[in-house]
């Protein structure tokens, strides 16, 4: 059955540079007549030898996730694509598709999302390419994406009398040449998670204990229902914001004590669950909590690497850790004393992707609430929280307990990130220019009873490929340990987002009862001497501290 393949003109959209994860922009930006699309011919372009292929397809469930699918697969069928596989509704969460990518042998997927961004009409979307590994694309497959896009003439569609496809029914339908599976989101991921943890020991526990899960109305919700509620047998308590809504009901999807507002109430209050979580948007973030305990995410990581024997899946030891740079050095004492390597990347879970093919780690994490296996090529929220779980379950201990057992042996890391959001571009470049230009004078520099040992900007050679990224930010390491860090996010939309990462690091028998602003107070104070973000952006306060 010949459906006629419509060649679309169009000059080439000058801002179609991915960031950190994907190409983030307003939903506006995205539902604007071809933008979309001619992204999408970029990625085909840049992937190549699609023809007879099979990929994946899912996000998040945002605003304009339903509409995106459509063109998608009008798109894939016009390039010859043999067979796409769509989690129902459109839905798959990051994890799960890259777990789909490789259970299925899969040439790649496209993933929409803007992950931890706000949604609905106003609010944000993506797109991403994971390609065969089940990863993100690397670096040099999202820069030729973007080379391409800015000399693209137009793109390749089915043109309406192909058809349309029920995202909503399971089975296979076909769209002109190509074949529409649609497949059950979570029952892959589940079994995934079955076969990585003890479910009956988790069974047990939560027939004496609580937990508390928060999707944040986002796309974790279903996956919940089926892992905790009705494989685990959690009460349906346990499961907050659960439904899935393509505003998030209007909150940020971001799983950190500053968005998660709710959650952290019920988890300071007198009754509190032994165990709180949450997740993202798109389900590849974490935030643990234990009762009136916030989970530093480069904490988590750590304990997990300490503790991961002790977990089915990883109970023949793990191989190494990676920590993205910014991510405290908790997990490097841990590897350090397990006698297992570790690895300092660029932030982004792409960078990981080598080191977990070539069998060198098997934990990565990063500081904005990301944390994940070699099960998948991706950070992974719930996997994450099914660690803590059986984690739980397996010592008997509470999240405090195993906290403060954990720095008593390898000692605390301190750590705090300050965000400034929609900062004026001009303004935040010349605070982060500033800084680079100084590091030479910064270097060696002493003073509160601390010299900077380390001034640079960040350069990463990947150990696998040798490939190099240069300026991924600024890190000034100091004699006593400590560390401040100096980036710009690449997932904003709007202005530039500064990020301050501060580090202090309390040997074994150090204070341990400090709250983390307080600890870290002399370097907050430090950074703003140092490189002087409030002075010049005129913020009196960051916006986000996690
Ligand atoms: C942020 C985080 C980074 C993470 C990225 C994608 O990037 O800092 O650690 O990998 O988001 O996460 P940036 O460039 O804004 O700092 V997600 O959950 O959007 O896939
Ligand atoms: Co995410």
């Amino acid at each position: 059955m010949a459906t006629p393949v419509q060649r679309i003109n169009c000059p080439p959209f000058t801002d179609q540079r991915p960031g950190t994860s994907g190409l983030r922009k307003k939903v506006t930006r995205f539902a604007e007549p071809h933008y979309l699309a001619m992204f999408v011919q970029a990625i085909f372009d840049a992937v190549g030898d699609l023809k007879g292929a099979t990929i994946a397809l899912g996000g998040d469930g945002r605003y304009y996730n339903r509409e995106a699918s459509a063109i998608i697969l009008r798109m894939a069928a016009a390039h010859g694509i043999a067979k796409v596989l769509v989690g129902k509704g459109g839905i798959l969460s990051t994890p799960a598709a890259s777990n789909l990518i490789r259970q299925r042998g899969l040439k790649g997927g496209i993933i929409l999302s803007a992950s931890h961004n706000p949604g609905g009409p106003d609010g944000d979307f993506g797109i991403k390419y994971n390609a065969t590994n089940g990863g993100p694309a690397p670096e040099s497959l999202t820069e030729a994406m973007f080379k391409l896009s800015q000399t693209l003439t137009g793109y390749d569609i089915l043109d309406d009398s192909a058809g349309k496809i029920d995202l909503d029914r399971i089975g296979t339908q076909q769209l002109g040449g190509m074949s529409v599976e649609i497949v059950d989101p979570v029952a892959d991921y589940a079994d995934l998670m079955e076969r990585l943890f003890d479910f009956d020991r988790m069974r047990n526990w939560l027939k004496g204990n609580r937990m508390l899960f928060d999707a944040m109305h986002a796309v974790t919700g279903p996956y919940a229902e089926e892992i905790l509620a009705k494989r685990l047998g959690a009460s349906a308590q346990s499961l907050l914001n659960f439904v899935p809504k393509t505003d998030f009901g209007n909150h940020h999807p971001d799983p950190n004590p500053a968005h998660a507002e709710e959650l952290m109430a019920r988890m300071w209050a007198a009754d509190a669950p032994a165990l709180g979580a949450a997740s993202d948007g798109d389900g590849d973030r974490n935030m643990i909590v234990g009762a009136k305990l916030a989970i530093s995410p480069s904490d988590s990581l750590a304990v997990l690497a300490a503790n991961a024997t002790l977990i089915p899946g990883y109970a023949k030891g793990i191989k190494g850790v990676a920590r993205s740079m910014p991510t405290s050095r908790a997990a490097d004492v841990v590897a350090a004393e397990l006698g297992i390597e570790s690895f300092e990347t660029p932030t982004g879970w792409k960078f990981f992707g080598n080191l977990l093919d070539a069998g060198r780690v098997t934990l990565c994490g990063e500081e904005s609430y990301g944390t994940g296996s070699d099960h998948v090529r991706e950070k992974d929220g719930l996997w994450a929280v099914l660690f803590w779980l059986d984690l739980l379950a397996a010592t008997g201990k509470s999240v405090p307990a195993i906290m403060d057992a954990h720095w008593r042996r390898f000692g605390r890391h301190y750590y705090s990130r300050h965000d400034y959001e929609a900062v004026d571009s001009d303004r935040a470049n010349e605070i982060v220019n500033t800084l680079r230009q100084r590091l030479p004078d910064l270097q060696g520099r002493a003073g509160n009873g601390r010299r900077i040992e380390l001034a640079d900007d960040f350069r990463y050679q990947d150990p696998i490929d040798g490939s190099i990224s240069e300026h991924q930010g600024v890190r000034l390491v100091f004699s006593d340990g400590g560390r401040l860090v100096l980036r710009l996010s690449g997932t904003g939309t709007e202005g530039a987002t500064l990020r301050l990462y501060l580090e202090r690091f309390e040997p074994k028998t150090g204070v341990l009862d400090l709250e983390p602003q307080v600890a870290l107070a002399d370097f907050i104070n430090l950074a703003e001497e140092l490189i002087g973000i409030k002075r010049v952006s005129g913020r009196a306060q960051p916006d986000v501290v996690t």
